[in-house]
């Protein structure tokens, strides 16, 4: 059962004037996007996500990973951004000093009216080939899983489907899914823009993220050590709850809207 709102929290938020909002796969899950930690079902039932979104697997079977994402793109095409999206995109336009910094290769923030979130694990939707990440590649019609396939079949069955990833049109190799997998460097820019960020924001919430993948997980322990105070959003323990100065233990879409409110409620004009 969710806990009451402290007012702390709500203090905090009101009185912040650069905040960082760090989110991860349980922003998304009231909007239907599987976590990382939920069982896969269908097609990958017996196969692990932590398992599937490496690089290793793309390579042992890229048909089946390249259905997985197609997949998933599909899944996300189809979902909507959820309160707990639309209530981050409330504190950006509140406080003009906010940057979200997100874990998800899913759109739902830009969706929700987040004008530049940093994506540090890339995209789905920015498929690139194996063999230079300067060939940057397009998925057209044709290649789209959720489109109609001829005879008027869904492409796409409710399990998911293999689906043998294109070609590069510039070189001829395999295109792979645009997203950043284990034991890969994160891009560079998005990291440094988002390590800066923590180490200048007075307020840090950290929403629907497990916390244990690195280098991300290391985002609010630097806002924390640069004085900061870090909230957390999320139904579960984790190992942030020990540099949080506030944990909510609920799910983004009840908590995040509740805190917007109570932030503002003595004050619903925002700052100019
Ligand atoms: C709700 C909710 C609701 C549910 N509301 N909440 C230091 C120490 C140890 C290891 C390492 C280290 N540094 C680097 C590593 C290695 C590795 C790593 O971290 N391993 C750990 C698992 C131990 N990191 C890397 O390899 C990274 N690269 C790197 O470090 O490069 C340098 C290097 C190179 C070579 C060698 C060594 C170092 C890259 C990490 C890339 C992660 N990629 C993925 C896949 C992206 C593509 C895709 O989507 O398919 O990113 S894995 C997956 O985990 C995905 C996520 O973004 C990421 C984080 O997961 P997240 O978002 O936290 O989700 P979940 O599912 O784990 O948790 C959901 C949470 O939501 C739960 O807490 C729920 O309770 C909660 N929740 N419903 C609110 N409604």
């Amino acid at each position: 059962m969710e806990e009451a709102l402290p007012h702390r929290a709500a203090e905090l938020l009101g009185d912040a004037r650069r905040v960082v909002v760090l989110t991860g796969a349980g922003i998304s899950a009231e909007s239907g996007v599987p976590t990382f930690r939920d069982d896969l079902t269908g097609l990958w039932a017996r196969f692990d996500a932590r398992e599937l979104a490496t690089a290793a697997a793309f390579h042992a079977d890229p048909d089946l990973v390249w259905g997985w994402y197609e997949w998933r793109r599909t899944r996300v095409r189809r979902a909507e951004p959820n309160p707990g999206h639309l209530a981050i995109a409330a504190i950006e336009a509140r406080i003009p000093g906010t940057t979200v910094i997100t874990q998800n290769v899913d759109d739902l923030h830009e969706r929700a009216g987040s004008p530049a979130p940093i994506h540090l694990h890339g995209s789905l939707f920015a498929p690139r080939c194996v063999a230079a990440a300067a060939h940057p590649a397009t998925i057209d019609d044709a290649d789209d899983a959720d489109a109609d396939a001829p005879d008027g079949e869904p492409a796409q069955p409710h399990d998911g489907r293999r689906i043998a990833p294109p070609r590069c049109t510039s070189c001829g190799a395999l295109v792979r899914p645009g997203v950043v997998w284990f034991g890969e460097m994160l891009p560079e820019a998005a990291f440094t823009a988002a390590v800066e960020a923590a180490a200048a924001c007075d307020l840090l919430l950290a929403v629907g993220t497990s916390g244990v993948v690195y280098p991300a997980a290391e985002i609010p322990r630097i806002a924390a050590r640069s004085g900061a105070a870090v909230i957390q959003v999320n139904p579960e323990p984790t190992p942030l709850d020990r540099v949080c100065a506030v944990n909510l233990r609920g799910t983004a879409a009840h908590v995040l809207p509740s805190l917007v409110a109570a932030a503002w409620a003595a004050d619903p004009a925002p700052r100019s």
